[in-house]
């Protein structure tokens, strides 16, 4: 199989196999996914999915039909057992993952089943992937269903670009923390190098559940995960303009549109079509106009509610209650309300051809759009669309991603059914020039953004994510460079190797505590190795007390440099540098205490040069609050240029400016003159190290994030690993 340059992966294929009489049945479908894809400058393009009928149903030979028919598609299959699509589709996307995003708590079920089998089909549309894609293919995953393939192929195919679009609402924290799953979800979603939402809301409820799940944080939607950047931003997708302007003058939808005026002349029409699904209010919605119809006598017999309903998930239980609870209110709303000639609501349980669907669009004179929920909600824009210089009026619900598009549309609450009819009553009497600006606005917006711009951009900020990953990537210290390193090591005869400890030696343990930070046996003897060989002068350069360090390094030649350089052990004795700091802690240290009563979860850190906060104990998004309030109230309290407040990870130092690891290092250098120098740290401290010896040092940055060190390693067990090579270096 070739491999593509840019692969779309999505539950379905936009071309549907059947079996009619025995044969095979092809069916190509334009919805706007598809539409969107064409219109990417991308002509190396193929879409993975499943093409809509069980492989139960399909012999050998079926299926060499289907895969080579859908090729002349640009579609590439996966095959799906019945099982599979009960247990996955109907199972865990849409009994647990959508009823539980549309804040549906009560729909959800859970059950191990449906999970193993997510798992399961996840895999088997990796498995396609990767037959079509290589390191240089861009993926674009699609929605709720596979939710676990980013993760899945960043493992199988590391370097490729790879995005995701969430199409549905990111539910709150709240929400999304009920899901046994939500750990394996996020850490699969966060195999992307870009994942997209609808709006800004669902993005920001997917940052917090990051944050409080994983403990990853976020600078302005960017996230940093293991060594890689990841970028969440608001696309919300838009719709084929041009497609419904076209429509408009087909001679089908004029033919619909006269058939329609005269089958409900004098009449004023509401109009709603959706998918049959609770999410989408169709019962509130009818609730609201029973209401409408109470509270405004004089519009019976002279209006008109037109509901479409396409039929959807109908093996699913609650879909079938659904449909019956729906029957039943239209008919007993048609039964109170209608006279011999005149009945209030007709109700269409079916697909109509999209030229019928323009022009009810054109046609109506409301839009009555009621969403519980809803990610975006497409129908909205389309009938905004439709209105090419005709008046008419949106109601728009406040729980659909459209309506931060929409702000012209009288934006309802669906819950609240008196409102929604006062709001229908509006949209009727609304003057035909108010109606006409409103559209005009919403039609300039729409049009400006479109469901082609959305594709572009996405795929536009997806390419430049994955090339600044590739940048970092180059950072690493592997092959050639690495080489270059040990040759450099073993050829010298005098180094320098400075290390930072938390971080880089060691990592990161819940509490700043010297029993639990202390060095292990191996990493001891690693240290011991190092400064046995007579070539190397070894310094630890920490942010710790110089207790904690002579403890720790207790019968090991090694250099110290304590509290940021505040105190340097050279040849058995401590030495420090004059500063007036300790007379400033006393002032400041109540502040820091106050801030610890008040928050469960951190500590202070008393060194005789600094004053450190820790909160990586504490709740995060208390954390960040307590975090900028005390940094603000130290600055306030603080009337001496010479003390600067610090943010490192998980702290706040207060500490004297002239006391830095850069200026220990230089002094370092001066000392020894080595002819190869080593430094390694994780956090901004190590930078000023390395911005003093950029010239005559291998600088490496341990961890992710920027940095301004030559070379990057990931994790402190790679750092360990680089000490192990160097420590058994054959001399040279
Ligand atoms: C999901 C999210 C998000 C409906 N009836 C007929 C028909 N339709 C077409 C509409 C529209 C589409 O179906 C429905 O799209 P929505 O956006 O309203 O809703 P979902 O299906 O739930 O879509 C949603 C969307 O994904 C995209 O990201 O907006 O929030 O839930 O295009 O026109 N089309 C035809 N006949 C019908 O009877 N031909």
């Amino acid at each position: 199989m070739r491999s593509y340059k840019l692969v779309v992966v999505s539950n379905r294929l936009p071309v549907s196999v059947s079996k009619r009489d025995g044969e095979l049945v092809f069916e190509a479908s334009s919805g706007g996914l598809a539409t969107a894809m064409s219109s990417l400058d991308q002509p190396e393009r193929i879409w993975v999915g499943w093409p809509g009928i069980a492989s139960d149903d399909l012999t050998a030979a079926d299926k060499r039909h289907i895969t080579t028919e859908l090729a002349k598609h640009d579609c590439y299959p996966v095959y799906l057992t019945k099982e599979q699509i009960e247990l996955f589709y109907e199972g865990y996307s849409n009994d647990t993952l959508w009823p539980l995003f549309h804040y549906f708590q009560s729909l959800t079920r859970h059950k191990d089943e449906y999970w193993q089998a997510y798992v399961s089909v996840n895999k088997l549309y990796s498995a396609a992937v990767q037959k079509v894609a290589s390191s240089t293919s861009s993926v674009w995953v699609h929605d709720y269903q596979l939710m676990l393939l980013p993760g899945m192929l960043r493992a199988a195919i590391p370097q490729s670009a790879i995005g995701f679009f969430l199409h549905i609402p990111f539910p709150s924290f709240e929400i999304y923390r009920l899901l046994p799953q939500r750990k394996e979800l996020l850490e699969g979603l966060l195999g992307s190098d870009l994942i997209g939402f609808h709006i800004f809301d669902y993005a920001r409820h997917f940052l917090s559940s990051t944050l409080r799940l994983l403990g990853v944080s976020n600078q302005q939607g960017m996230l940093e995960y293991q060594g890689r950047t990841i970028k969440t931003d608001a696309y919300p997708i838009g719709i084929d303009y041009e497609k419904f302007k076209h429509t408009l003058s087909n001679p089908e939808t004029k033919d619909a549109m006269s058939s329609l005026s005269q089958h409900y002349k004098g009449m004023k029409l509401i109009l709603s079509v959706d998918r049959l699904d609770y999410t989408k209010g169709i019962i509130e919605r009818l609730d609201a106009f029973k209401c409408f119809l109470d509270t405004y006598p004089k519009w019976r017999g002279k209006v008109k509610l037109i509901m479409v309903a396409v039929p959807s998930r109908t093996d699913v239980g609650t879909y079938q209650q659904l449909r019956d609870r729906i029957e039943q209110a239209v008919s007993r709303i048609n039964g109170e309300f209608g006279t011999v000639d005149w009945t209030p609501i007709s109700y269409q349980f079916q697909n109509r051809p999209f030229a019928e669907v323009v022009a009810l669009y054109a046609s109506a004179d409301v839009a009555l759009v009621t969403p519980i929920r809803d990610g975006m909600n497409l129908v909205a824009k389309e009938y905004i669309a439709s209105k090419q210089n005709r008046p008419g009026v949106l109601l728009l619900s406040e729980m659909t991603g459209a309506i931060d598009e929409l702000p012209e549309a009288l934006s309802i609450n669906p819950h609240n059914t008196r409102s929604v009819a006062e709001s229908m009553n509006e949209a009727l009497t609304m003057n035909k020039r108010e109606q006409q600006r409103r559209m005009r606005d919403m039609q300039r917006r729409l049009k400006s953004y479109t469901v082609q711009t959305w594709g572009r951009e996405f795929m536009g900020d997806l390419e430049a994510t994955a090339h600044s990953r590739g940048k970092h990537y180059r950072k690493h210290m592997k092959g050639e460079h690495r080489n270059e390193v040990l040759d450099a090591y073993a050829k010298a005869t005098s180094r320098l190797i400075i290390l930072d400890y938390d971080g880089t030696l060691k990592d990161f343990v819940a509490s700043p505590r010297a029993l639990l930070a202390k060095p292990s046996l191996k990493l001891r003897r690693l240290i011991k190795r190092l400064v046995d060989d007579e070539r190397n002068h070894v310094a630890i350069v920490s942010g710790r007390p110089k207790k904690a360090l002579d403890k720790w390094f207790k019968g090991i030649d090694v250099t110290l440099i304590a509290e940021h350089g505040a105190w340097s052990k050279y040849d058995g004795r401590w030495s420090r540098v004059e500063s007036g700091f300790p007379s400033t802690k006393k002032k400041l240290k109540p502040i820091l205490e106050k801030y610890v009563s008040r928050t469960a979860g951190a500590e202070i850190e008393e060194k005789d040069y600094s004053l450190v906060w820790h909160y990586r104990n504490v709740t995060p998004e208390l954390a960040y609050v307590r975090a900028g309030e005390l940094k603000r109230e130290l600055i306030h309290a603080i009337d001496d240029d010479e003390i600067g407040v610090y943010t490192g990870d998980k702290i706040i130092e207060v500490k004297p400016v002239e006391i830095s690891k850069g200026a220990a290092a230089s002094e370092l250098d001066a000392i020894y003159e080595p002819d190869f120098t080593l430094v390694a740290g994780d956090d901004y401290t190590d930078e000023d190290m390395f911005r003093e010896l950029a010239h005559q040092a291998v600088t490496v940055k341990v961890g992710p994030g920027h940095t301004r060190a030559r070379y990057r390693l990931n994790t402190v067990a790679e750092m360990n690993q680089l000490l192990e090579e160097l420590s058994r270096q054959k001399n040279n």
